[in-house]
């Protein structure tokens, strides 16, 4: 099992139980006239993160790992969508409203589909969540159940927002989560930085944090014999 370089201590990463999770890296958080803007917010923060998961998921898909992506959004009708979240923010649009890319956050529309540079392909699962967190009303218990993962190499955004949320939730459910921080980011860096420290702290309190150069090196690696672990 190849160890990976991470805090707060080298984690263990066993490909047969692992996937890698790709949060939210959608048109309408990436892109101007989305959900992320619509809450004012810069959203050309969060383009730094693309390249390294691109040449991540290159590797992932190279290596056989089992890969799922998710979307945050609501159903058309929005019978998905609590009040208390439509009206957050008191901006002039809101969820369901018409934006450059279609209705925000609606599944179906341009703006809530994952961008052309990460697009899924054949066998990857696409989760659609109506919340910040993944396990929150989607089927992703039963998909890893059904795969057997018991690990999860986290990306996406936003550090503090959804990949949090998910990693908490993750964690909660006795599954360790390896999260990347060149593959995740947020629209404010001090929030990325903290969140991560947080991920880290107090013996990995939530799971673990690495970078993509390290878990693609684990990747390519050659197959060794088992060493034993001290965690
Ligand atoms: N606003 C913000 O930072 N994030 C979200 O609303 N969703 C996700 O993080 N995906």
């Amino acid at each position: 099992m190849p160890l990976v370089p991470a805090k707060p201590y080298e984690f263990g990463l066993d490909t047969e139980k692992a996937a890698l999770l790709i949060i939210d890296m959608q048109r309408d958080f990436v892109e101007p006239g989305g959900f992320g803007e619509m809450l004012g917010n810069d959203v050309s923060q969060l383009r730094p993160s693309i390249e390294p998961l691109k040449a991540l998921l290159a590797a992932a898909r190279q290596a056989g790992l089992f890969i799922m992506h998710t979307r945050e959004g609501h159903k058309p009708d929005l019978s998905d969508l609590h009040e208390a979240k439509r009206v957050r923010g008191r901006g002039a649009k809101t969820i369901g409203d018409e934006g450059p890319m279609g209705r925000i956050l609606i599944i179906g529309e341009a703006g809530h589909d994952i961008i052309p540079e990460l697009y899924p392909i054949e066998g990857e699962p696409v989760i659609d969540k109506p919340g910040k967190g993944a396990f929150y009303n989607t089927e992703l218990t039963d998909l890893i159940a059904a795969h057997g993962i018991t690990q999860l190499v986290v990306c996406g955004v936003t550090t503090e927002v959804c990949v949090h949320t998910t990693v908490r939730e993750a964690n909660d459910r006795g599954i360790e989560c390896l999260v990347l921080d060149d593959c995740t980011a947020s629209y404010f860096p001090e929030f990325h930085a903290t969140a991560l420290r947080m991920i880290a702290a107090q013996g990995g309190i939530f799971g673990w944090v690495s970078n993509s150069k390290s878990v693609i090196a684990a990747l390519t690696a050659p197959a060794e014999p088992a060493v034993s672990q001290a965690h």
